[in-house]
């Protein structure tokens, strides 16, 4: 039985099949626990560390569909290339529990970046992850799990979603934001799953001194080009040494498209 409270969201459980209904009815549902305290610290110790090196170096890259005038948020693209943690993050057990049952596999990890919101401002449009589906959608076409590596909460600029609007099956309309948004409110180390139709947006960071990181992971059917060009933009020591389930998902192991000279055997780099 799907369990939503009042605001229309599902209650965070350990109970995957649960979370699973939870999804079905929200368009989201929320793994608590899912990242140890050890493994977060190491995780979060990874990603400040690569935003801190982005932005001294000046290697930070906006994203399009964040506020062109807002630069309160700082993305970090291409993490599987930053530390071997983010390989561990994109082909995560429960990561890829969703995607098997959701859209199935082979699967393509479309791309896995972060969004660290700042203190005043952050906002991001209100989107659905598969806007590039011709409407109306027929269904599913991927899914996001987001890792909350800080505590999401409405004041730090928590993820805001439309709950149920994954049923709508197209993509707000611009200027249409529905009275029922919510803050996905999650401590740290939670893992959200949103289907790809659910309608979203970064909310604003009210604090005056407190960041909020979550990851992004964002796969599809393998029917789609992957949001980022792993193949020119992946490190060669993950390109490398990366598992055979990472580089299914990045594309190097060919099923059917993406053939090498008509064949589906890649040589092994050297
Ligand atoms: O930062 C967030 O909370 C949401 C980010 C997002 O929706 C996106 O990058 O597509």
């Amino acid at each position: 039985m799907a369990r939503a409270h009042e605001n229309g969201l599902p209650p965070a459980t350990t109970d995957l099949d649960q979370a699973r209904r939870d999804l079905d009815e929200a368009g989201v549902c929320f793994i608590a626990d899912a990242l140890p305290p050890a493994r977060l610290k190491r995780v979060r110790e990874a990603l400040y560390r690569a935003a801190e090196e982005d932005s001294t170096r000046g290697w930070v890259q906006k994203f399009q569909g964040d506020y062109e005038t807002d630069n309160t948020n700082q993305r970090v693209w291409n993490l599987p290339s930053r530390d071997p943690v983010f390989c561990d993050l994109a082909e995560d057990p429960i990561a890829l529990h969703f995607v098997r049952t959701l859209i199935g596999w082979p699967a393509l990890l479309s791309n896995i970046s972060a969004n660290i919101t700042g203190p005043g401002g952050g906002e991001m449009v209100l989107h659905a992850d598969q806007t590039y589906m011709p409407e109306p959608w027929c269904g599913i076409q991927g899914i996001n799990v987001v890792w909350c590596v800080d505590d999401f909460t409405a004041e730090n600029g928590a993820t805001r979603i439309v709950p149920g609007s994954h049923k709508w099956n197209r993509a707000p309309r611009e200027g249409e934001i529905p009275q029922t948004m919510q803050a996905l409110e999650a401590p740290a180390g939670t893992a959200i799953v949103m289907e790809g139709r659910v309608w979203h947006q970064t909310g604003n960071n009210r604090t005056r001194d407190t960041r909020r990181a979550g990851i992004f992971a964002w796969y599809t059917l393998p029917i789609y080009l992957p949001q980022e060009n792993w193949a020119l933009s992946l490190s060669p020591v993950v390109r490398q040494f990366g598992s055979e389930t990472l580089m299914q998902l990045m594309g190097f192991r060919p099923t059917g498209f993406g053939l090498i000279n008509g064949t589906a055997h890649p040589p092994r780099p050297v």
